[in-house]
């Protein structure tokens, strides 16, 4: 297993539609295996192949709490079949754009199908945490960011700071 280099934003991947996985090899469990330590590693929650500068449709994601046994998922061509008509909000930040943290409102749960790292389709529903965790990784492969489902005004903010941090950062 290899940990990978994580893009960050303005890094035009981030903004793509990633391609369908077209198919499950032995090539593709070793990228969601180094995906997974990568994630561990951030550590993080999720990660989808954008951040990891593969425009695919592939992510990672361990749902469980913080008392629980590690659950790691890998799914490929993750497709949101149907989604909670119940709102929630919660913490989001992303691994993308380290250090930057907002509320954001998304569905309560989400109906989800896609392939599992043996090649099997599988439909499960994901509720509360980890839904948003599914949803923020979904959207990584449609090229949209946790800042995107934000107003303008506190997006423009939140992105000001991360190129702030950033070039303090290099210049420190
Ligand atoms: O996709 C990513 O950028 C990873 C992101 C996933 C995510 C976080 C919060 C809500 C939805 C999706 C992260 O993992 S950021 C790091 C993080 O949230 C975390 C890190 C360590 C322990 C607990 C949380
Ligand atoms: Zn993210």
């Amino acid at each position: 297993m290899a940990k990978l280099p994580i893009v960050l934003l303005p890094d035009p991947i981030l903004r793509e539609t990633a391609l369908s996985v077209e198919r499950v090899d032995d090539e593709t469990r070793r990228l969601l295996d180094d995906m997974l330590e990568t994630m561990y590693d951030a550590p993080g929650i999720g990660l989808a192949g954008p951040q990891v500068g593969v425009s695919r449709r592939l992510i990672v994601l361990d749902p469980s709490a913080k008392d629980q046994e590690p659950e790691p998922l890998a799914m490929i061509n993750p497709e949101i079949l149907q989604f909670g008509d119940e709102r929630q909000t919660g913490e989001e930040g992303c691994l993308s754009i380290p250090e930057i943290f907002a509320e954001v409102e998304r569905p309560a749960w989400v109906h989800v199908r896609y392939i599992d790292r043996d090649g099997k389709l599988v439909e499960r529903r994901f509720d509360g945490r980890p839904a948003v965790i599914v949803q923020h990784e979904v959207d990584h492969l449609n090229g949209v960011l946790f800042l995107d489902h934000l107003s303008k005004l506190r997006r423009d903010l939140l992105i000001r700071k991360f190129r702030k941090a950033r070039r303090d950062e290099v210049s420190a």
